[in-house]
């Protein structure tokens, strides 16, 4: 299995940082989900290499320092799986990485785009990541080519994924797995806060991406595979088209700018931080 499908650096922006071999050596290219449910206190012994949530790479700095941040509710066992497959994979990309599971408290309608900025915004405050990864707990990269890292512009991971027949769905698609540097996602004013219930956040996630001149790229596209986690259905909001015209005029005033939310826990467990939040629908 070739180790490269890095051909040319994505971004000369963070050439400087670490002395991590890149594209690092041991690699295992396309390999096929783990779907077995492995009881979390055996990951933790699997996993011995992490603390706090985080790791770092022992002997070398790691090419870039990461946030994954996944926006959570009520699936364990659709946990569990990420973690048996995330881990590994990004710990052979040598990366130095936390993970971050934001779990909105019951109540409301799910609120992807408003977790993913509170995910920000908690991982930012730990330390000066290089970069934020807004990962859906359900759509897991099959092959180790495939960078969890960032580059100049914003970078669209979830290309081929299982669910969606392997193809990327439409052209504007910016669901699943997209990394942004800090200020990408700073300059965009990250996602909106106003999407509660499924569907729609990343619409106007693609949107603000092109409004603030950067481009969606998908440089490891051949090695985009992913594996789709099942899990029982979603809800819907009710209006999302509508929020997404809003949206179009309010997006400055909408997203990091204005994020409000009660943080009601954070604990570092051994494999990931765990950002507990409370939102309010109703402003
Ligand atoms: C789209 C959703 C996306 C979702 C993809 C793939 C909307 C906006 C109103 C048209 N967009 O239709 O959020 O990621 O499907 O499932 O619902």
């Amino acid at each position: 299995i070739p180790n490269s499908g890095l051909e040319q650096p994505v971004s000369d922006h963070f050439s400087n940082h670490g002395n991590c071999t890149w594209p690092p050596l041991n690699l295992q290219g396309r390999t096929p989900l783990n779907r077995t449910d492995i009881p979390i206190e055996k990951l933790d012994k699997q996993f011995t290499f992490m603390a706090d949530g985080h790791y770092k790479p022992k002997n070398c700095t790691a090419y870039q320092k990461i946030a994954i941040v996944v926006p959570y509710r009520d699936r364990q066992l659709q946990l569990r799986i990420f973690l048996n497959n995330v881990i590994p994979r990004i710990h052979r990309q040598q990366l130095e990485f936390g993970i971050y599971i934001v779990e909105q408290t019951a109540g409301s309608l799910f609120n992807r785009g408003m977790l993913s900025n509170i995910g920000f915004v908690q991982a930012m405050k730990d330390m000066a990541y290089d970069c934020v990864v807004i990962h859906d707990l359900d759509i897991l990269p099959e092959d180790d080519r495939n960078f969890y890292i960032c580059g100049d512009n914003p970078i669209h991971m979830a290309t081929k994924v299982e669910k969606f027949k392997y193809r990327v769905p439409y052209h504007s698609f910016a669901g699943g797995i997209s990394t942004f540097s800090k200020k990408q996602y700073e300059d965009i004013n990250g996602f909106p806060n106003q999407f509660f219930g499924w569907g729609g956040e990343d619409d106007e996630l693609f949107a603000r991406i092109k409004r603030s001149n950067y481009k969606m790229t998908r440089p490891f596209d051949a090695h985009g595979h992913c594996g789709s986690v099942q899990h029982s259905g979603q809800r819907t909001g009710n209006d999302r088209m509508k929020m997404l015209q809003i949206s179009r005029k309010i997006w400055k005033q909408d997203g990091l700018t204005d994020l409000e939310y009660n943080l009601v826990e954070k604990r570092r467990k051994q494999l990931y931080v765990w950002v507990y939040a409370d939102i309010n629908m109703s402003k």
